[in-house]
Formats: C-alpha cells, sequence, structure tokens
C-alpha cells in the first residue's frame, strides 16, 4: 500500500513541508481548483502543483475529485460537451504521471452533515450526521446553511436543480452513470489512469434525491457496467460504513480480492441506534468499525493501492478545514501503518 494525504493546494493550512514529515508518506492527493465543475483543467495548473508536491519529495499520483458535471448525472443534452472534457481532464493528467482519478455520483449535494463542529467528550470537535437535525434542513428555503456543501449554488439555481432531478428516479440516474462510464473509461485505460468511484455519503437517499452507489449489490452492479480494471472504487469506511447493512471488512476483502480498489479512505465513524453517527477518533474502539479487519483484508490481499486517514476531528487547538487539520490525521496514518507493520512481521 502507498500512504497518501488530501491537501487542498497552496490554499490549504496544512503545508506540503509538514504532510512530508508523517512516517511513510508516499502520495498528494489533490485537486485542481481554479476552474469551474465540468471545464477542461489547464496543463499550467496541473504542472503547478505537480510541482509543488515533487518538490516536496512526494508523489503526485492521485486527484481527488474530477467533478462531475450535473448535466452528466441529470443526462441532459449538452452532456457530451461535459464528459469530452472530462476525457480531456483524464488524458492530461494521465500525461501529468496520475495513476487514479476520484470522483462521485451524488446528485447535487456530496458528503452531507448536520454539525461540522460537534464536540466529543474529550473536547476534540467532529464532523455528525443526526437524523432529527437532517429532518429539520431544507435546502430550498430559510438558510442555505447546510455544511460542508458547496455554497457556490444560488438558491433559484438549486430549485432549477430539484425540478430537474424530479424527472431522474434511480433507474435513470444509473442509465446515466452507464452513458458516462462508457465514455470516459476507454480513455482512462488509454491514459493509464485509473478511475475510482467514491461511495454515496451517507449511503442513502437525501432531500429525496437518489442515491445508487451506496451497498454490496450497487457496487457489484457498477463494476460490471465496464467490466474493466480501470473501472474501480474508493473504498470509503466511513462513508459505506455509516450504513449498518454494510459489513466493511467483508466488502474490502471481496473487493481487493478482485483488483478493483484502487484507493482507500480509511476513517472510523461510530453509529448510533437512530441512523446516526458520528465521525470518531481511527482506533477501532472509537467507533464502530473493526480497523484491523479491514487493514489485514487489504495485506492479505497484497493491496498495492493508495490509502488515506480520511477525516479527523479537530484536536489541541487546532483550526482550520473541517475534517482535514493536520494533527488527527497524521495519528490515523501512523495507526494504519502500525497495523500494516504488525501484519508484515506476524
Ligand atoms: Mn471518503
Amino acid at each position: 500500500m502507498k500512504l497518501s494525504f488530501r491537501w487542498y493546494g497552496p490554499q490549504d493550512p496544512v503545508s506540503l513541508a509538514y504532510i512530508r514529515q508523517i512516517p511513510s508518506m508516499h502520495s498528494i492527493v489533490t485537486a485542481v481548483y481554479d476552474v469551474p465543475v465540468g471545464e477542461v483543467w489547464s496543463h499550467e495548473s496541473i504542472a503547478a502543483l505537480k510541482q509543488d508536491i515533487e518538490a516536496n519529495g512526494l508523489h503526485f499520483d492521485v486527484i481527488e475529485s474530477v467533478p462531475v458535471h450535473e448535466d452528466i448525472k441529470l443526462g441532459l443534452p449538452t452532456r457530451d460537451q461535459y464528459i469530452a472534457n472530462y476525457c480531456e481532464n483524464i488524458r492530461r493528467l494521465g500525461q501529468a504521471g496520475v495513476k487514479v482519478i476520484c470522483y462521485n455520483f451524488m446528485p447535487v449535494f456530496d458528503w452531507t452533515r448536520t454539525q461540522l463542529e460537534k464536540e466529543l467528550p474529550d473536547g476534540s470537535t467532529a464532523l455528525v450526521y443526526y437524523v432529527e437535525d437532517l429532518k429539520k434542513m431544507d435546502p430550498l428555503t430559510g438558510e442555505l446553511s447546510l455544511p460542508g456543501w458547496d455554497s457556490s449554488y444560488a438558491k433559484e439555481d438549486l430549485q432549477r436543480l430539484f425540478d430537474l432531478y424530479k424527472e431522474v428516479d434511480e433507474e435513470k440516474l444509473w442509465e446515466n452513470l452507464a452513458y458516462f462510464l462508457k465514455a470516459i473509461i476507454p480513455v482512462a485505460e488509454e491514459a493509464g489512469v485509473k478511475m475510482a468511484i467514491h461511495p454515496d455519503d451517507p449511503p442513502f437517499s437525501i432531500f429525496g434525491l437518489p442515491r445508487i452507489i451506496n451497498c454490496e449489490k450497487s457496487l457489484d452492479r457498477f463494476l460490471k457496467i465496464v467490466d474493466s480494471p480501470y473501472n474501480g472504487l474508493t473504498l470509503c469506511t466511513g462513508s459505506l460504513g455509516s450504513g449498518s447493512f454494510n459489513d466493511i471488512p467483508y466488502l474490502v476483502d471481496k473487493y481487493a480480492a478482485m483488483g478493483r480498489i484502487h484507493f482507500m479512505h480509511i476513517r472510523n465513524v461510530k453509529l448510533l441506534d437512530d441512523g446516526s453517527f458520528e465521525e470518531s477518533a481511527h482506533l477501532s474502539s472509537y467507533g464502530s468499525l473493526d480497523m484491523v479487519a479491514i487493514v489485514k483484508a487489504l495485506y492479505k490481499n497484497g493491496f498495492d493501492g493508495y490509502i488515506r486517514p480520511d477525516h479527523g476531528r479537530m484536536i489541541w487547538g487546532e483550526t482550520g478545514k473541517p475534517g482535514y487539520g493536520l494533527y488527527d490525521r497524521a495519528l490515523g496514518a501512523s495507526y494504519l501503518t502500525g497495523i500494516w507493520e504488525t501484519l508484515s512481521k506476524a
């Protein structure tokens, strides 16, 4: 496995100089943030990222994410131009040496939480999702203050998107995903870039919008649409693990054995009885996931893809992007490499 760390570019309060000091750190996971979703990334922006990363002794191997334009998910006539742009990004990133591209296919909302700084008993803060709080949120009325969500949507745009999605049920979304995959995977094969879809977070429908990448059955269906190693998964333990119906070590073992996991997001999550969840420290005993069983499933399958400690809590007074501080993710990284070393010497 290759240890990696997400970095939000030169604006990120966590510097590459600090990230490189985390033991075993290999690769940076990042993206070009200076163009709107759906546009082609400039060669200059890609080269600048690569140069910064390599100047710090790290590898420019993984992109998270090249976002998918809503018109593609909606299956609008304009999708072909956006797909052509997407293919061009895959080619450019492949030329720059990128090995894996992470993306997701969630309508309108990316990952969703009801609170970003919930204070835990030890004084740290974490991202949480409380079912009762979500019921009180309506993205179409009141304040547009949904944590973690792209606030660049104007209210009218959002209403328009919700209206358009009335025509898109789960089956239609599957069709639109298949259309997209059949166009991009041959390009990814040629460019030598492995595509890795991120599961829905949380792994169920919210605000009445369809979500389809969320359980074993849907992952099986997804992988069969284009049966190529270039059509693979970002297996996010915390996202899939927020549904009690998902057995994470089993899923990791199954898809690692198939060679279809290219990127692992590893974090723990504590499930509550009513379907709510709290993000927790990486250590198994702090959440509902068995982290040793997860890493063991990778180890025994000879996993040589990328792993990153996913979100962390905010600890030791650090401020910054919720979930993406330095300290707790660094603790997570060391914990994961510790498990790996233990397994390698057992
Ligand atoms: Mn993730």
